[in-house]
């Protein structure tokens, strides 16, 4: 929780208003943090979509509470990944948690 914090308020100071990240600082967030799992999010076209998918209220600004959206997403996308790939696997049976 701390990190996501962290990594919004890193990213959201840098230009504009300092609580909301702008496109451009929304771009720079997701090539630095995000660059291996989006892989072209340099790509002008996939920061404008995931833009358009988190600012739900358009005002062209994505707030703490529309970047909590995109963590809860990517996590789900994560857990799906991992899962996918653990049943993939040996089908070993000491699944742990
Ligand atoms: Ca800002
Ligand atoms: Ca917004």
């Amino acid at each position: 929780m701390q990190l996501m914090i962290q990594t919004f308020h890193k990213y959201s100071g840098n230009e504009g208003d300092k609580y909301t990240l702008s496109r451009a600082e929304l771009k720079e967030m997701l090539t630095a943090e995000l660059g291996n799992y989006l892989g072209n999010a340099q790509d002008r076209e996939a920061v404008d979509k995931v833009m358009g998918d988190l600012d739900s209220n358009n005002d062209g600004e994505v707030d703490f509470t529309e970047f909590v959206i995109l963590v809860g997403a990517l996590t789900v996308a994560c857990n799906d990944f991992f899962l996918e790939y653990n049943d993939k696997g040996e089908n070993k049976e000491d699944k742990k948690k």
